[in-house]
């Protein structure tokens, strides 16, 4: 038998609660390293779980491991995401409390495959009847059809999501699935109309052209070939290795068809997939200033699939009809200007469906049944922190997204510690931390806040522009200590700066984002001459999704910014309401290879997950905590008068346990149900006498046997 120590360095700790190193970065990482390499992708911050994507098939979810950790207590098993799950769904069921996991890490750490781990062991451990197997059936087959279309190959991910999504599913008094239901946040909608090098747009677009079969292609008028559309060939990968887009596609009609969509609604969506692949092939040129469209075949293509008719997307497309002084005048647009509204009726119409489509979701999931008591498992995946080399208004709102989490988890992890201290009637003591509301404030305050001086500049008729909402943030917030620019810089720093950024000193670092585009991603108008053919369509996807109602409404949309704010603030009621559990993810090395670590890499994420403040907050306290008769039954070994039973309490053998150990009365303190100990020096001291005992027992054993052999 190995001996604890020797055990601790080869394969390290856990729970970094016991790392003795705390505050040291590198000896963070270092514990990771060490479990990677022995195919330990799983460690604890407490309750916290650590993830590090191996990039390959470890065999750790099969229904084995899914029945080992059915039942058990959290700290009993080595960490495994199946410990949240379960842990989780058992205080739900048993207590009666809503709970929420929330899952977050950059592109291809693995927080979507997390996230269906713990669906797919709620399916499996969660209450088995006949009734419900189709609810489960229903939520497990949401995921292909989501992905489907809200997920794409980038460069750092083959299946990156490039939307945000929290799921609750709705469970009854016996614990048995009823339902659920899906939020979305801010789908990348640039990515129709344009992808990076190596980059695909979404899975969707491929999967139809090469899954469908030949009548059904003929009816949308595609040809079997990603690379003859504008909207696919762009980053020169539409095929991808390890990716089967024919196959894909049955996956997800029979996902589908579970899900409750008739065949209408089916050919309704893929009617409008195939419009908008001839929408990017709508191409232009140019007339004495004046855009002319040179592919009428894909405009008719459109306005056969959409229903509408062909006119009108003629002239919506190469016009712009503007109200002046109560008069209408139609302009006709030139050819970059045709090629930006093809773009936005495209992205917009796809950004439509997929609102759409998970309304649609949501209403299948709908658990109509409203008798009994009801709890909630909420699931986060949503992006990490995003720190490029060219920041833009999308960083910025992600970035914006993960304070608010932050400032979430402050507040959960501190109060949630509070109440169990208090709960178990231990004296609270207040613990130091770096508050990040001040930056939430920066960025969303009524009249002061970043997004309110974007939205002013946005809705302020004239010349605004990009510089001038730079302007204006340099005077408003001009002197916050969270915010820098070229002109308010200090002369170092100036340096490292252009005139056209501004910086934002987050909770996890500091990020530069270039203005330009910041406006017109905010505003995000579409020509009304589009709005209104789409209103004329008579597929019945688009047509909902473009009421009538909204032209004739003369109140502006709100900003996309705005809307983020909003929605953002609705999710963190939401969270707040229940107890939450973290997953951060983390990826070992850029290169989506297995076992390969790149220490800089990950340091990076530790650093921006804040995983280093994690720790210390949790350490800050009472390091480790258990019930009496687990920390009973593990060490009663270690006392004689525990050992090998104790006929008091468990709380009293507990209490002879450690007066025999010598623990000084600051080291611990006797709650009402639990042994709290202040630091994992002490627990790995008694851990390591533990280890040698068993080490002693097992010898002693052995040599009994070798005696009668
Ligand atoms: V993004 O922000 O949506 O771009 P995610 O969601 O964090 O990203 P994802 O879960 O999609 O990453 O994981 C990326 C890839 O890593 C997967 O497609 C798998 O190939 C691989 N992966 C992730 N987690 C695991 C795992 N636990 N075991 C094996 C994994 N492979
Ligand atoms: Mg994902």
């Amino acid at each position: 038998m190995e001996n604890a120590l020797h055990t601790r360095d080869r394969v390290g700790v856990q729970d970094y609660v016991l790392l003795e190193d705390f505050r040291n970065e590198k000896a963070f990482v270092e514990n990771l390293r060490k479990r990677f390499k022995e195919n330990h992708i799983y460690t604890y911050i407490g309750s916290v779980l650590v993830s590090v994507n191996p990039y390959r098939d470890l065999g750790i979810y099969r229904k084995e491991f899914i029945e080992q950790y059915r039942n058990v207590n959290f700290f009993e098993l080595p960490p495994h995401i199946f410990a949240i799950a379960d842990t989780a769904y058992r205080l739900m069921h048993e207590e009666c409390r809503d709970q929420c996991i929330l899952i977050s890490g950059e592109s291809g750490a693995g927080k979507t495959e997390a996230s269906k781990k713990i669906l797919h062991y709620l399916a499996a451990a969660s209450y088995h009847a006949k009734q419900v197997e189709h609810v489960k059936e229903k939520l497990l087959n949401s995921n292909p059809v989501l992905e489907a279309f809200g997920n794409a190959k980038t460069n750092r991910n083959d299946n990156s999501s490039r939307f945000g999504k929290y799921m609750d599913i709705e469970f009854n008094f016996l614990g048995a699935p009823l339902g659920g239901h899906i939020l979305n946040y801010l789908l990348e909608k640039s990515r129709v109309a344009h992808q990076n090098n190596g980059e695909r747009n979404f899975h969707i677009f491929y999967q139809l052209v090469m899954g469908a079969d030949d009548s059904t292609l003929q009816r949308l008028l595609l040809r079997r070939d990603p690379e003859f559309y504008y909207y696919l060939n762009q980053g020169n990968s539409t095929r991808v290795n390890g990716i089967d887009d024919a196959a894909q596609f049955q996956i997800v009609k029979s996902a589908l068809s579970v899900i409750d969509f008739t065949e209408e609604e089916i050919n309704a969506l893929f009617a409008v997939v195939a419009s908008v692949l001839h929408l990017g092939n709508v191409g232009f040129t140019e007339d004495d200033g004046r855009a002319v469209i040179a592919q009428e075949k894909s405009v008719y293509s459109v306005c056969k699939l959409l229903g509408c008719p062909e006119d009108m997307l003629n002239d919506a497309l190469t016009h712009r009809t503007i109200e002046v002084c109560g008069d209408s005048v139609v302009s006709p647009l030139n050819r970059d200007q045709a090629i930006r509204a093809r773009d936005a009726i495209a992205k917009a119409v796809y950004e439509r469906q997929f609102k759409w489509l998970v309304q649609k979701l949501n209403a299948s999931l709908e658990n109509k049944d409203d008798a009994g008591k009801k709890t909630l498992m909420g699931l986060l995946d949503i992006y990490g922190f995003e720190i490029f080399k060219n920041n833009s208004f999308e960083q910025f709102c992600i970035n914006y997204c993960n304070e608010k989490l932050q400032q979430l988890f402050i507040e959960l992890t501190l109060k949630s510690e509070q109440e169990e201290y208090r709960k178990e009637g231990i004296e609270w003591e207040p613990v130091e931390y770096f508050n990040n509301k001040i930056i939430c404030d920066l960025i969303e305050e009524q009249h002061k806040g970043i997004i309110s001086i974007l939205d002013e500049e946005c809705l302020r008729p004239g010349d605004a522009t990009d510089m001038t909402f730079l302007d204006k943030l340099e005077t408003v917030v001009g002197s916050h200590q969270h915010f820098l620019s070229h002109k308010i810089a200090d002369k170092r720093t100036k340096k490292t700066l252009c005139r056209n950024e501004f910086r934002l000193r987050h909770y996890a670092g500091d990020v530069t984002y270039r203005v330009e585009g910041f406006l017109e991603k905010n505003n995000d108008l579409l020509y009304r001459d589009l709005k209104k053919t789409m209103t004329k369509t008579s597929n019945l996807i688009t047509r909902t999704s473009f009421p009538e109602s909204e032209l004739l409404s003369k109140k502006r949309p709100d900003t996309a910014a705005t809307q983020f704010k909003r929605s953002l603030s609705q999710l963190m009621l939401i969270l707040m309401s229940k107890e939450p559990w973290y997953v951060r993810c983390i990826k070992p090395n850029d290169r989506k290879q297995s076992a390969v670590f790149d220490d800089m890499i990950v340091l990076h994420q530790v650093k921006y997950l804040g995983l280093m403040e994690n720790l210390r907050v949790r350490r800050a306290g009472f390091a480790y905590r258990r019930p009496y008769e687990v920390f009973l039954k593990r060490y009663k070994c270690l006392c004689p008068k525990t050992w090998p039973s104790y006929q008091g309490s468990a709380k009293e053998g507990v209490q002879v346990l450690v007066n025999h150990l010598g623990y000084i009365p600051d080291a611990y303190r006797m709650g009402k149900t639990k042994l709290f100990i202040r630091l994992p020096q002490t627990l790995f001291e008694i851990e390591d006498s533990f280890q040698n005992k068993k080490h002693d027992l097992a010898t002693i054993i052995q040599a009994k046997f070798r005696a009668y052999d």
